[in-house]
């Protein structure tokens, strides 16, 4: 009995741990709050709530005004020293309507990493109209241990539409997120010390 007492007790340390490590990086992820809380925006961006999933309740949206001209939906995060990976989700929705033959329109998502004045960016997603209109989420690894083993210090999430001016047809695309989730990835080799540590510790008590 106390054998599985001292388990449960080691497995819901190890959940507690995984999930403090996990504490989303990104302000107003949701989009519950305005725009203005925590997010920088450039072109035509705006909070709506009348798409559904993968959209829950608010989102925001890029070039839903817009049929031509470039949008941004950035966020920037300081990276914790000693993180190494981190795991990026959102769900998306690019759709609209394209009658260009030659000119498409283009949704980018990208992580920019910055330490010093080195920075690098890591394209998470990108899409064309009207091959790649879709719905979905986006979950991703990205590497932030650089430039020698020196890890990044400071992220940018960045959304972005590109509408273009197409001189035969016509093309008006939106891109719409929610959900934006940018979390550590907890270390196998810290977790792994701590649940030995923690067995440790058990059987040591265990003995007296
Ligand atoms: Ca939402
Ligand atoms: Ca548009």
């Amino acid at each position: 009995m106390r054998k599985y007492s001292v388990l449960v007790a080691v497995v819901f340390l190890l959940l507690g741990f995984t999930t403090t490590s996990q504490a989303n990086f990104i302000v107003n992820g949701d989009f519950d709050s305005p725009l203005s809380v925590g997010w920088i925006t450039s072109g035509d961006v705006d909070r709506e709530n009348t798409l559904g999933s993968p959209m829950s309740g608010y989102y925001a949206v890029l070039g839903s005004d817009t049929s031509s001209g470039a949008s941004f939906l950035r966020q920037s995060f300081a990276i914790p020293v000693g993180v190494d990976q981190l795991a990026v989700s959102f769900s998306y929705t690019f759709a609209g309507s394209d009658t260009a033959p030659f000119q498409a329109d283009t949704a980018l998502a990208a992580l920019k990493q910055s330490f010093w004045f080195f920075s690098t960016a890591n394209e998470l997603l990108e899409a064309s109209s009207p091959g790649d209109y879709s719905s979905g989420t986006y979950y991703g690894v990205v590497n932030v241990a650089n430039w020698f083993g020196i890890d990044a210090t400071t992220g940018e999430l960045i959304f972005s539409l590109y509408e273009s001016s197409p001189w035969l047809g016509s093309t008006n695309s939106l891109f719409a997120v929610d959900n934006v989730s940018v979390a550590a990835v907890p270390e196998p080799t810290t977790m792994l010390l701590l649940g030995l540590g923690l067995v440790g510790f058990a059987a040591t008590r265990r003995r007296k």
